[in-house]
């Protein structure tokens, strides 16, 4: 299917990997969650846990806890460095975000069937000029997106497994969360639940 422009400078990509592209894709994320456990990010000063679990591959990971939220260089519990971008999700972002610097995080969230993410917005990143690039896999959700300010109305969309969203130009500060997840919708992975990529350039290109 062609691009659907969700509001200025919001592409939704629906279906732009096919099963095999997902399966392939899963396999690539396995093997980060491997090497790099996922862990249960904390909320800034309260430390309430997340019901999202996360990972990261790339230079960067984004991590979250009492201290606050920041792009790092190690996994939090291993102290590892973050296993390297798989070539597969490098070729997505130069197809999809071309001509922006290459990423420098890919941000690997997790959600059960119960997990939510409240709005917000992405700003931890220091190049607001690169879109967001966004990959869904397992489980429908209900998506809820806004404008740039949090109390500007809001709308809803489904992300299905294999659609692609690209936030960027006007739209790359808009507030959005995940309402919910429609458990069992996906036969991508045994025990349902939902992957979503988010692949970042984070410091301004030289
Ligand atoms: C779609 N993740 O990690 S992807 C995040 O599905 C985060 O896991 C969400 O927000 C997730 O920070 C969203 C990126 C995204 C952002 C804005 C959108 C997708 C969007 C606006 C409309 C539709
Ligand atoms: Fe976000």
């Amino acid at each position: 299917m062609d691009k659907i422009e969700l509001s200025p400078g919001l592409l939704l990509y629906p279906q732009a990997l096919d099963r095999a592209a997902q399966e392939s894709l899963l396999a690539e994320v396995r093997e980060i969650v491997r090497a790099a456990p996922l862990f249960k990010p904390k909320m800034p000063k309260t430390g309430k846990e997340w019901t999202v679990r996360m990972t990261n591959c790339g230079a960067l990971g984004w991590v979250s806890d009492v201290n606050g939220y920041r792009y790092q260089p190690q996994h939090p519990e291993t102290q590892a460095a973050w296993p390297a971008m798989p070539q597969a999700i490098l070729n997505l972002w130069q197809h999809y975000a071309a001509p922006s610097a290459d990423p420098e995080a890919c941000l690997i969230n997790f959600y059960e069937p119960t997990a939510r993410m409240g709005l917000h917005q992405d700003r931890d990143e220091g190049d607001f000029t690169a879109p967001v690039v966004s990959v869904s896999l397992g489980d429908t959700c209900l998506f809820r997106y806004g404008g740039a300010k949090r109390n500007d109305p809001t709308k809803s969309v489904k992300l299905t497994s294999g659609d692609i969203v690209i936030i960027g130009g006007a739209s790359r500060l808009c507030f959005h969360g995940v309402d919910r997840i429609i458990g069992g919708t996906s036969t991508l992975m045994p025990n349902h639940g939902r992957i979503n990529l988010t692949l970042r350039r984070v410091s301004k290109a030289a």
